[in-house]
């Protein structure tokens, strides 16, 4: 057994931080500190912490199952894949190729997001893939693409935070998200800078912002659109940085001037003189920064509302400077790379279009086949798993649990029930998993190799620290062996680096280059940022060809628009989807808690988590607890047009009296997904998980 501490990092959130694990007795491994990575020195929220329970073989699969006689019962490896191939080989011959569809994740490595992309192009030929990050940033990828031609979720390292002069922080409750970044904000007010905050609930994070502004859910988009009506009523427009790097100002001016401040106030609940204090504590400084998270963005207009926040960055000369500028801040462990390498219904590696001649010319070369035989885009993940059972009848889904995170979550299981054929590789039984015909237990985190690139743009390399248990197989070893079950031999290796070395000839001039990165560099260099080109054979003092240093800060010199500038989208604000009506009167938001991650299925299985955070909860104000006679703890149930959620009540000020608040990590009675709104954005396809109409009655106990 290996008893050196292996550098490597953290199996959940975008932070990615990094972490020291040694092997100990009983197949799992001792977390350390790892002070060298600069994101978090060593500090770890809980979640990263106790990590490495979900290791032990007694809390997770370590055998195939295959669906017998109604049940899922353990099979061999062999029994399982061919049960597999041949399912999935009927599906095409009855129905055609893209009846199979293809769900990814964000959680899964760049190496797996990659094969997997490949998988379902080369070896099923359908165009039906999507994945879980659809649900996440799609909206802020959209309006970044739109306004700087490029999308990478921070343009800058967090490291610049602290040397901004104020911060915007709209929809992120990072204090419970990614709880080491807290300390950037609190650097920045050391150094006398501000932070404001914009949630419609006073989180741990809004509690450590100099102002919080608290607008009614779904109303970003008016909220930012009256700060720049502010700002060039108070003609504090940087005219010449407009002149100089943007197009368009005109149309959104124009767009801007028809919402007056009162009209703002109106609509989202926030007082005119608090309007005026954001945009005096965010244009009196030098630099400064917007930075949105899930609170804007899962919104069925969240593109616009992210555009009209880069709005008011470029109008104030605050993007692509030191110090200034927009960004996101993306979730899952890859959320970044995840969204790369061709898991997303019109994507090809290296953030290239599955639309775009060139780009198929390129991809179809490295991957050896005919750009004619690559399908066009597929449907967004809402779309695809609205279509199983009729159009889509075998599913293949590798790092999610829709019947948990998925919008519409009750009628979303009724699909994924009707499939032909539901194929789920997992470690644990998640709620999806018990629903499958065959699942696969795979590999995590600590027993395989592989890149995750983070929220900061920055590429790293997951190192493998302890031998798997018996009986477990890494995904890139599934769709080795499904392809050659399929017919396609060759093209799929299970050696992550080899799969590395394909991605970044595939990445190779396009957005997201990858090609000047490898393995050796991710390892002595604690992470590279792209785009990472590969430099000329001999740049490097060792000759090597490697020798690009990456790109920490983009858009310095240009936006990567044709002509180098930032494009300003006209939006004007518009209602969320599903407005309060008198069956429906109340507002619910949905979000997270610190001590379970996402759908739950790994962190509900660990048992210090599960202590701190036992169950779901329905967060209300004192007043629409009283008109409702509940006390706290008493069960309340919330009901919308598309079910009924039941939940202990959580009173406190801290939330809008108009607005309900529930975490959405659980399953079964409390499942805020039952809830939410699948409506989506026109642009993103992601749904409005921030907003939908409820009503809330008492329940007898
Ligand atoms: N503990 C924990 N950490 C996580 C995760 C987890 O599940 N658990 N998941 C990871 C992932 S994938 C993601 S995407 C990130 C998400 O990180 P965040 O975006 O920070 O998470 P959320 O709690 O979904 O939403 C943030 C805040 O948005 C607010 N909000 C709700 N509606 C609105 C609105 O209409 N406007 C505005 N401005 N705000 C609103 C909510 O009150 C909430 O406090 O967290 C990552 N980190
Ligand atoms: N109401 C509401 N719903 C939401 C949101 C919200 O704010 N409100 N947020 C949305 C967002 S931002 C997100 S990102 C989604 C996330 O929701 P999900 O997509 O359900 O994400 P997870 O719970 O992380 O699911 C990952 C699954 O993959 C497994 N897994 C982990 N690592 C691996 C691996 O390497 N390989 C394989 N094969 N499996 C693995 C885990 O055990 C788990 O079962 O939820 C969305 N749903
Ligand atoms: S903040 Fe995110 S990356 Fe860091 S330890 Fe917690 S879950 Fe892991
Ligand atoms: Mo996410």
């Amino acid at each position: 057994m290996q008893t050196s501490a292996t550098p490597t990092h953290c199996p959940y959130c975008a932070l990615q931080c990094g972490m020291n694990l040694t092997p100990v007795p009983g197949g799992t491994v001792e977390v350390s500190e790892r002070t060298d990575f600069p994101v978090n020195r060593g500090a770890l929220c809980g979640k990263g912490r106790t990590a490495p329970a979900l290791l032990s073989s007694r809390v997770r699969l370590t055998t195939p199952l295959v669906r017998s006689g109604g049940t899922l019962v353990p099979a061999g490896w062999d029994e399982a894949l061919d049960r597999i191939a041949e399912g999935l080989r009927r599906t095409r011959t009855e129905h055609g190729p893209d009846a199979v569809g293809v769900f990814g994740g964000g959680g899964l490595t760049n190496e797996k997001a990659y094969a997997l992309g490949k998988f379902a192009r080369v070896v099923l030929g359908t165009s039906q893939i999507d994945y879980n990050g659809r649900f996440c940033m799609s909206s802020a990828a959209a309006a970044g693409t739109k306004a700087f031609g490029l999308d990478r979720g921070l343009p800058f390292p967090l490291e610049d935070i602290p040397r901004t002069g104020c911060v915007i922080l709209v929809g992120s409750n990072l204090a419970e998200t990614m709880p080491p970044s807290l300390r950037f904000f609190t650097e920045l007010k050391e150094n006398g800078g501000t932070l404001i905050v914009v949630d419609p609930r006073r989180t741990r994070t809004a509690e450590q912002a100099d102002l919080h502004l608290a607008p009614r859910p779904g109303t970003d988009l008016a909220l930012a659109l009256g700060l720049l009506h502010l700002v060039v009523a108070e003609g504090r427009v940087d005219e010449e940085y407009v002149q100089a790097r943007t197009d368009g100002w005109e149309e959104a001016r124009a767009a801007v001037m028809a919402h007056w401040p009162e009209q703002v106030e109106r609509i989202t609940g926030v007082s005119v003189p608090q309007l005026r204090e954001a945009v005096r504590l965010f244009c009196e400084p030098a630099d400064a920064m917007v930075l949105t998270a899930r609170g804007p963005e899962q919104q069925s207009k969240g593109t616009d509302t992210v555009g009209a926040w880069i709005n008011l960055c470029l109008a104030t000369g605050r993007a692509g400077r030191p110090r200034s500028g927009y960004g996101c801040l993306t979730g899952q462990g890859n959320g970044q790379g995840g969204r790369e390498h061709g898991q997303k219904a019109d994507q090809l590696p290296g953030y290239r279009k599955l639309d775009d001649p060139a780009a198929r010319r390129h991809v179809a070369e490295v991957w050896g086949v005919d750009p004619d035989s690559l399908p066009g885009p597929g449907r967004s993940a809402y779309e695809l798993l609205d279509a199983l059972g009729t159009d889509i009848r075998s599913l293949l889904l590798m790092g999610s649990n829709p019947v948990v995170s998925a919008p519409r979550a009750a009628h979303i299981e009724e699909r994924i029930r009707s499939l032909d054929l539901l194929v789920v590789c997992d470690v644990v039984l998640s709620e999806t998993a018990a629903l499958a015909d065959v699942v696969l237990p795979v590999t995590q985190w600590a027993e395989e190799t592989g890149t995750t690139t983070s929220l900061e743009g920055r590429v790293l390399l997951r190192r493998r620290a302890i031998t798997a248990p018996e009986g477990v197989r890494s995904d890139l070893e599934v769709l080795h062996e499904l392809a050659d079950r399929l017919g396609v031999e060759k093209g799929f290796p299970t050696d992550p680096e080899e799969v590395f070395e394909e991605l970044r000839r595939a990445s190779a001039g396009g957005p997201a280059d990858y090609s000047g990165i490898t393995y050796r560099r991710l390892a002595e260099e604690n992470g590279v940022f792209w785009p990472c080109p590969q430099g000329e054979p001999g740049a490097s003092a060792d000759g090597s060809v490697d020798a690009h240093p990456g790109t920490p800060r983009l858009f310095l010199d240009r936006f990567a628009t044709a002509d180098g500038r930032a494009r300003f989208v006209p939006v004007s604000h518009r209602a969320i989807a599903e407005e309060p009506d008198e069956e429906y009167p109340v507002l619910l938001t949905t979000g997270r808690v610190v001590a379970q991650y996402q759908s739950g299925a790994q962190t509900r299985r660990v048992a210090e988590l599960n202590a701190a955070a036992p169950g779901p909860f329905v967060e209300l104000h004192p007043r629409l607890a009283a008109r409702l006679g509940a006390a706290e703890g008493d069960p309340v149930a919330v009901v919308s047009r598309r079910g009924r959620a039941v939940a202990p009540a959580r009173i406190t000020t801290a939330i809008r009296p108009d607005t309900v608040f529930m975490p959405f990590h659980w399953p079964g009675e409390g499942r805020a997904n039952t809830l939410t709104n699948p409506a989506l954005d026109p642009t993103s396809r992601m749904p409005e998980f921030k907003a939908c109409a409820v009503r809330l009655e008492a329940v007898r106990k």
